[in-house]
């Protein structure tokens, strides 16, 4: 499973740190219905400032390195919390973007009509008038269950779980190290600083995504792909 960590050194800040801030409110105050109710221009700002910021950056050498993971293995399923496609814009195949995709929109409403969003409205509108929203998950609101189910079951059927760049607080994503670790899998948590995940794990490797991940796949004989060296 990934979080923010893994696209920092993309570029992408990360939530809690630094770049979790915008126009002076934590992301917690803003990434929830009551703060899209409260400030539907200035939420929308946010996320059009953030699509346009990805459009910049490029999956880092950690993306790549779960790409040539996924290919030397038997079995594999990466859960991530991003939003920002670049697991798949990476090559990643079997992923699951449980807190969903920021560069798609949908009815705040969930009529199910095709959005079609005016890039000119502060505020785009569904065709049945209700307001578009980014097609994330918001604190308070339910992780989509099919992605839910799959992820959980990765966890505890895995024989190894990978808890790459993620503060561990967020749930229910949080928890899946521990529902890993007590069905039996071995829990690695890569991050340069201690998180909730590191005491659950039953290693840590300090440092970041894209130095740790390729050395990681070094050491248990999955090579970096000749004539694509791991920059960053
Ligand atoms: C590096 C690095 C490098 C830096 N390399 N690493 C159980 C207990 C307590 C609370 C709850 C609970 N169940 C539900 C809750 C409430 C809530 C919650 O968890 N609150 C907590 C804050 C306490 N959860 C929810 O509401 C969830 N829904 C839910 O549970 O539904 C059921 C329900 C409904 C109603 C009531 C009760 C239950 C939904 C959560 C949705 C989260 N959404 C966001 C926004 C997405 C859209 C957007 O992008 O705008 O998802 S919030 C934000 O946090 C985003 C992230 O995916 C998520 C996690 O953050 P992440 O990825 O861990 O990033 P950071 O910034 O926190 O950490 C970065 C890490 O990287 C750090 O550790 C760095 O050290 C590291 N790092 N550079 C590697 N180079
Ligand atoms: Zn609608």
């Amino acid at each position: 499973m990934t979080g923010a960590g893994i696209s920092a050194e993309s570029g992408v800040p990360t939530f809690r740190g630094s770049g979790g801030f915008w126009e002076g409110r934590r992301a917690e105050d803003i990434a929830s219905p009551a703060g899209f109710l409260r400030d539907p221009e200035m939420v929308w700002r946010w996320y059009r400032s953030r699509r346009a910021h990805l459009a910049t950056v490029e999956p880092n050498a950690g993306h790549h390195a779960l790409v040539r993971l996924e290919r030397g293995v038997e079995r594999f399923c990466l859960a991530t919390q991003n939003v920002d496609r670049l697991h798949r814009r990476a090559g990643s195949r079997n992923v699951l973007e449980i807190h969903g995709d920021i560069l798609a929109s949908r009815c705040f409403r969930n009529c199910g009509a095709e959005p079609v969003e005016d890039p000119r409205a502060a505020v785009p509108r569904c065709s049945c008038g209700e307001m578009l929203r980014p097609a994330v998950v918001w604190f308070g609101e339910m992780l989509p269950v099919d992605l839910l189910e799959k992820a959980m079951a990765a966890a505890i059927s895995s024989d190894v779980c990978l808890v790459v760049g993620t503060s561990g607080l967020v749930y229910p994503a949080a928890g899946f190290s521990a529902m890993a670790r007590q069905a039996g899998a071995f829990v690695i948590d890569v991050n340069p600083e201690d998180t909730p995940h590191s005491a659950k794990a039953d290693i840590s490797l300090r440092g970041t995504a894209a130095t740790v991940l390729p050395l990681l796949l070094e050491e248990i004989g999955i090579p970096e792909e000749p004539g694509r060296r791991a920059g960053v």
